[in-house]
């Protein structure tokens, strides 16, 4: 483990002779993946400086096509949902107001299942060997699914609430430490910029975690889509990808996603996951306390009992790999 006074010498030593120092000078050369022969040394270094990485064809498409059928089943109610989490879009909501409510239902209608992680068909996408063995090179042996969601982006209705603002995940988590958590988020068909791919920042992971608050939009913003501001200058890179490839990222990558202007149905599958060993945190003072107080309301109007945010992830967190360390 290098010290702040290690790394200071290294990086003066560079500039004395009037060389650039640069990020992988440093001593501790990895910081965000462990060793693992599943990355090679170039996909390692790739993740290290940019925070996320994709592989592409990693998942079968015949699996995919199961898990949007389930999607699909569960918002026509062919398919109990259990304890899972269905979001509709603002626009939406709107519109069922009105009279042509009829015709908004089904795909149409749910642009998110949250907590599909005790749903069994779900599950095999979580614990996925090809997706696991991957996960791994970021948590080590123990891991804990701790926020899964597949994301349907239906055809926009023309007030661009189907984009999501610039975030960072951790936002959203009272777990630590970051670098034990990463993302990954499958294509369930192609994405492209047309049908809000997720564009990315790339070495934001480097930063820190920064305040998020609803953007203000005309047309609406959706439950717990809250935004970071200030980053308009800094380079981004659009993740077009096909069905079935994956990127996995570092919770504090700032990314977001376009609106869906085709008629199609934009659909992925993801899954944060954490070391077991990680804990969790009360962010109570901090700049999730916005998120952690919008979410406890959210949970106390449905379930008529109050939870403590933490509490919320502790509880639906469920092993993937290993042993369970902090329950
Ligand atoms: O799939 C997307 O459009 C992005 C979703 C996302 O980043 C999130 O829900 O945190
Ligand atoms: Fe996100």
């Amino acid at each position: 483990m290098s010290t702040v006074a290690e790394r200071l010498k290294v990086l003066q030593g560079h500039l004395k002779h009037g060389q650039q120092a640069s990020y992988f000078d440093s001593p501790k050369r990895f910081r965000f993946t462990l060793d693992n022969p599943r990355l090679t040394e170039e996909q390692r270094i790739f993740y290290e400086h940019n925070g996320y990485i994709v592989f592409k064809n990693l998942v079968p498409h015949h699996l995919l096509d199961g898990w949007s059928q389930h999607f699909r089943d569960i918002c026509d109610g062919k398919v109990g949902r259990g304890q899972m989490m269905m979001m509709k879009d603002i626009s939406l909501l709107k519109s069922l107001k009105a009279k042509d409510a009829d015709s908004v239902k089904g795909e149409r209608l749910y642009n998110k299942i949250q907590d599909v992680m005790w749903d069994e068909e779900f599950f095999k996408y979580i614990a996925l060997p090809e997706i696991v063995d991957i996960v791994k090179c970021f948590t080590g042996p123990n891991i804990m699914a701790i926020h899964t969601m597949v994301i349907n982006k239906p055809p926009d209705t023309g007030s661009d609430t189907s984009r999501h603002p610039l975030h960072q995940d951790l936002h959203y988590f009272p777990i630590r430490p970051a670098d034990h958590i990463v993302c990954s988020w499958t294509a369930m068909e192609q994405v492209t910029r047309e049908n809000g791919c997720l564009v990315v920042l790339p070495g934001s992971h480097r930063g820190s975690l920064y305040p998020h608050e609803y953007p203000q939009w005309e047309g609406g913003v959706n439950f717990a889509y809250h935004g970071v501001v200030g980053f308009d200058g800094h380079g981004r890179v659009h993740l077009t990808m096909d069905k079935g490839d994956t990127v996995f990222f570092h919770p504090i990558l700032i990314h977001g996603s376009g609106a869906n202007r085709t008629e199609g149905f934009r659909k992925a599958i993801s899954c944060h996951y954490a070391a077991s060993e990680c804990n969790y945190i009360d962010v109570k003072g901090t700049t999730q306390d916005n998120i952690a107080t919008e979410v406890e309301a959210y949970a106390m109007k449905k379930n008529k009992t109050s939870v403590d945010y933490k509490e919320i992830f502790h509880i639906r967190a469920r092993l993937v790999n290993g042993k369970e360390v902090n329950i």
